[in-house]
């Protein structure tokens, strides 16, 4: 038993047609697809990649780099998928700490990456399948060999930025993964008619596992785009029957005027998760097209907890009701709150991950002995249906990725003049939020979000910075920055 590869890759063995189509038209049939996981195992393996050992992957996206995920987990190792948008700086951490057998990253970046990759084998792989991570030959007669694995067993670790800056690798388990594509696969009635249209990227929760195992366990197809292009599907929508996105991605349809009734006609299902959709986006999506969208809501760390439904009525502005077989409840200081009332949101269930990678404290602080984990989101319920209005943890959600302003901080406050900095999000109208930050220091703005451009990725710098005389602070000493996002809230605004 190998939960994972029995219930998405296997199937793909005996499957005639294709699995994926490729923004140039090409196609990969599932078999092809198949053949590339068990060409990939056998390479793992050749490099000496045993189970349990981490695989981290910086790479384009990819079929290729997809099915390094499964050959990852049909090996039993656990697949470890970075941000291409990682620095060199923010990659040695994750090396150090996740000790990976393999590095695999972009061929253009070997010699960059190189030096951080400790004593992790470095090999590389190209958005095309170059490089000198090559699939072996398979061996008759038997193709391929599948480690067995227990459903507890890991079959990822993502990595989550946390509030004190120090990313932490949340460890997900066949178990885990394997009940949440199903009990969403059934949710949202996914066939092996369907066909996704799949522009997220593949390095979270959302691109590779709510996307891509529910396509694959409900033998549907892909339109496999390497990100979001606009003009690309909207050429691509009439082919495609569901898509799942951030919010950007149904506001960036939205500004476009030829996203109308006819071009979304063909779809029977669009959802939403990773960030707040607007109650507004909501109903000029069903404004323009006829269609409500879906939201979701979930977590690295729970993979998806709540859904709006597919048949009863979906509500704007709330991320729906709890999964089948998922536990939701709103803490307050004395426990459960009344209906209606603000807490903390907590889950339980299958979804929930097995704790974060070596790093037992944290985990005692965020999950329950009793299963309990504590999500840093505040909700509500009415209903039944849950609301998320607000956050206990400091983060800012961009486009989809979160930012921890406490890591940015850390950054600015060590620039020459810098005396200290609050970071925050501030309303956009493209991303939801965008990261600014307000500097108290003898500096220029531009010089000091300059300074530490080559530390962090492009998407946590902040897009704009002001310098002040001093930052508002509570009786305890605590920056307000809630009165610092009133006074900017109009920064970014359209
Ligand atoms: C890109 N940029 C961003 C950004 N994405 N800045 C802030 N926030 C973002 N999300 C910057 C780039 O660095 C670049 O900066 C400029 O914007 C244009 O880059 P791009 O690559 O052309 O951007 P684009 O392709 O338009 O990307 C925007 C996007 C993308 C929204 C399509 O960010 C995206 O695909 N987001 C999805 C994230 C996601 O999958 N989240 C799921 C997490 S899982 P410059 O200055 O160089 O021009 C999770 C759990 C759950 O949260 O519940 O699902
Ligand atoms: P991540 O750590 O990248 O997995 O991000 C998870 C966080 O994204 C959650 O804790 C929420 O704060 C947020 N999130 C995910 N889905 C939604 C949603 N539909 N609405 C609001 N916030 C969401």
């Amino acid at each position: 038993m190998n939960p994972l590869y029995d219930a998405l890759f296997a199937p793909l063995a005996r499957r005639q047609g294709p699995l994926m189509t490729l923004a140039d038209d090409g196609v990969v049939t599932a078999q092809a697809f198949h053949a590339m996981i068990a060409g990939y195992a056998g390479a793992l393996r050749a490099l000496g990649v045993q189970p349990g050992d981490r695989v981290a992957v910086q790479v384009a996206k990819s079929p290729q780099a997809l099915a390094v995920y499964a050959a990852t987990v049909t090996v039993g190792a656990v697949f470890l998928p970075l941000n291409t948008a990682y620095t060199p700086a923010e990659i040695a951490y994750f090396i150090a700490d996740a000790t990976p057998a393999l590095f695999l990253c972009d061929p253009a970046r070997a010699e960059t990456l190189r030096p951080v990759a400790g004593q992790s084998r470095l090999e590389t792989l190209g958005p095309q399948g170059e490089g000198s991570f090559q699939g072996q030959p398979p061996s008759t007669p038997e193709p391929l060999v599948v480690t067995p694995r227990r459903p507890d067993d890991l079959a990822a670790i993502l990595y989550t930025s946390g509030t004190t800056g120090r990313s932490k690798g949340a460890m997900l388990s066949h178990g885990n993964l394997l009940s949440n594509a199903q009990a969403l696969a059934a949710l949202w009635q996914f066939t092996d008619r369907d066909v996704l249209l799949h522009a997220l990227p593949i390095f979270h929760t959302h691109g590779l596992f709510v996307a891509s195992n529910v396509s694959l366990l409900t033998a549907g197809q892909m339109i496999f785009l390497p990100g979001f292009d606009l003009d690309q599907v909207l050429r691509l929508l009439p082919q495609a029957t569901v898509m799942m996105g951030v919010p950007t991605f149904y506001t960036r349809l939205l500004s476009d005027a030829r996203f109308d009734r006819t071009a979304a006609a063909h779809m029977r299902l669009f959802i939403s998760g990773s960030a707040p959709l607007l109650a507004e986006t909501h109903r000029a999506f069903e404004a323009r097209t006829g269609q409500r969208i879906l939201e979701r809501y979930g977590m690295t760390e729970t993979n998806m907890n709540t859904s709006n439904p597919y048949d009863g009525e979906r509500r704007a502005g709330t991320v729906g009701l709890p999964l089948p077989g998922v536990d939701l409840r709103i803490m307050g200081a004395a426990g459960d709150v009344a209906p209606g009332e603000v807490g903390m949101i907590e889950v339980r269930g299958p979804n929930v991950f097995q704790g974060y990678w070596q790093m037992p404290e944290k985990t005692a602080e965020e999950l329950r002995p009793d299963g309990w984990f504590i999500t840093g989101d505040l909700g509500m319920i009415e209903d039944g249906y849950v609301s998320i209005v607000g956050r206990a943890k400091d983060l800012v959600i961009s486009g989809g990725y979160n930012i921890y302003p406490k890591e940015v901080e850390l950054l600015l406050d060590a620039v020459p003049g810098v005396v200290e900095s609050a970071v925050i999000g501030l309303p956009h109208p493209d991303l939801g939020e965008a990261v600014f930050a307000v500097i108290v220091g003898d500096v220029k703005a531009e010089a000091a979000l300059a300074a530490i451009a080559g530390d962090l990725a492009r998407f946590k710098q902040p897009k704009a910075a002001v310098v002040v005389a001093d930052l508002p602070r509570n009786t305890m000493g605590k920056v307000q920055k809630n009165l610092l996002r009133e006074s900017y809230k109009g920064w970014f605004a359209g």
